[in-house]
């Protein structure tokens, strides 16, 4: 017989109670987690998509945010107001509703960006050859800039969207870069300003590569080219410009997460970070974090707890098109939470853990005096080197919970 939509709803609430292992909203307020509004309004849809989930506003999802515990929200200017009342009064009237729902529920506005991917005004890039369209980006990345000090914000993010093209040969890179920072300038610039007139701290401009689409070619496709721009003299402020890695970016141009997250670190530029999951050479799937890499993820999160890393966990997932709007809510965002706080304090058990320790210490020893002896310098390594793979497999255990005991019946 076939169930109503109510009885569906209560399988679903009954299974994620059995699931168990979820987390207070007060435990998970403890960690700097935060929950896009382009997330949580998600309606399932995209090129070869029809939605399959109801619209909802900023109240709900703030709402639903602060209910959770999750701690923080994060905007695109354009998801909470409509691109044809920015930049005008009615803004500002958004603006003041988003603070009073921020603070009904005890959320905080960590993050803005800007839109400028998706409006036709962007068709030829943020940066195009038409001074027109670049004027009308400087002032959207400026009210942006406004917008999130008025919402209190620490962090605004730039993912470029359009900066590339489909045919080769029209635009001149070159020109592009250049174009593009004039861009991020007079953003800092204005936020230099604001931020002086406020008596409150500049943001941290973070950049967000992806390594394809929306274009054939991508200018700034990875994290690393981000990396090279800010330092290469274009930038009136590359202080104040720093990166925003997603994990899932990384990993479609095939990219060790890990290592991108490294790279940015040893440069002092990993400010803030996008997590979800998903597949390698694949398009931008945005699923759960640690729903497909669980182990990578493992790694990703000991890296960052090793090195200290406090900024924001962005949950830039996209609940599937497969779960309802209860289930959005029910299903998706507890559950991408709790996933990553659980990764988060077993990476804490892998730092303290004896076996890697002891392993890591001997490895970085080494097998001892050789006397500058080629063969010998091989030979004395030739045992520890085997610490790599038991390394490895203790990582494993570690993450299946083998190391406090958890046993297979064979
Ligand atoms: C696209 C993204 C974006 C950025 C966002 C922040 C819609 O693949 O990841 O999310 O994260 O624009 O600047
Ligand atoms: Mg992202
Ligand atoms: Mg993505």
């Amino acid at each position: 017989m076939a169930s109503s939509q109510t009885e569906q709803q209560s399988l679903v609430s009954r299974l994620m109670e059995m699931s168990g292992g979820s987390y207070s909203p007060e435990q998970r307020r403890k960690y700097f987690i935060s929950g896009p509004q382009w997330a949580g309004a998600y309606e399932g849809h995209a090129l070869f998509h029809a939605p399959t989930r109801e619209a909802i506003g900023y109240e709900d999802v703030i709402r639903r945010l602060g209910e959770m515990g999750v701690g923080y929200w994060t905007t695109h200017d354009t998801d909470v107001i409509p691109t044809d009342d920015l930049l005008t009064d009615k803004q500002w009237e958004t603006v003041a509703g988003i603070n009073k729902a921020l603070a009904d529920h005890d959320v905080q506005c960590s993050m803005v960006t800007c839109e400028t991917f998706h409006h036709a005004v962007w068709a030829g890039s943020p940066a195009a050859e038409a001074p027109e369209v670049r004027d009308y980006g400087k002032l959207r990345l400026r009210n942006t800039v406004d917008i999130g000090h008025e919402l209190g914000a620490q962090f605004a993010v730039y993912w470029p969207g359009t900066l590339g093209y489909m045919v080769q040969g029209a635009i001149d890179e070159t020109d592009t870069l250049r174009w593009f920072a004039d861009g991020l300038n007079a953003a800092c610039e204005r936020d230099i300003e604001v931020a002086a007139k406020k008596g409150r701290a500049t943001l941290k401009h973070c950049l967000e590569a992806k390594p394809f689409e929306p274009q054939a070619q991508i200018i700034l496709p990875t994290s690393d080219a981000m990396m090279a721009f800010i330092s290469s003299g274009v930038l009136t402020h590359p202080e104040m410009v720093g990166l925003n890695p997603e994990y899932l970016h990384e990993l479609m141009w095939g990219g060790a997460a890990r290592a991108v997250l490294a790279r940015a670190l040893l440069a002092g530029k990993l400010w803030h970070f996008d997590i979800n999951d998903g597949y390698p050479l694949k398009h931008d799937v945005d699923l759960g974090v640690g729903l497909v890499n669980p182990l990578d993820w493992l790694n990703v999160l000991v890296l960052l707890r090793t090195h200290g890393y406090d900024g924001p966990f962005n949950l830039d997932f996209k609940p599937p098109r497969t779960t309802s709007n209860f289930g959005v809510w029910e299903v998706s965002f507890p559950t991408a939470v709790d996933r990553f706080i659980t990764l988060w304090e077993i990476a804490g058990e892998v730092a303290e853990d004896e076996v890697l320790k002891q392993a890591g210490a001997a490895l970085r020893a080494g097998g001892g005096a050789a006397n500058g002896d080629l063969a010998a310098i091989v030979a004395a390594n030739r045992e520890l080197l085997t610490l790599h793979e038991l390394i490895a497999h203790r990582l494993f255990q570690i993450l299946i919970g083998q190391n406090r005991g958890r046993k297979f019946s064979v």
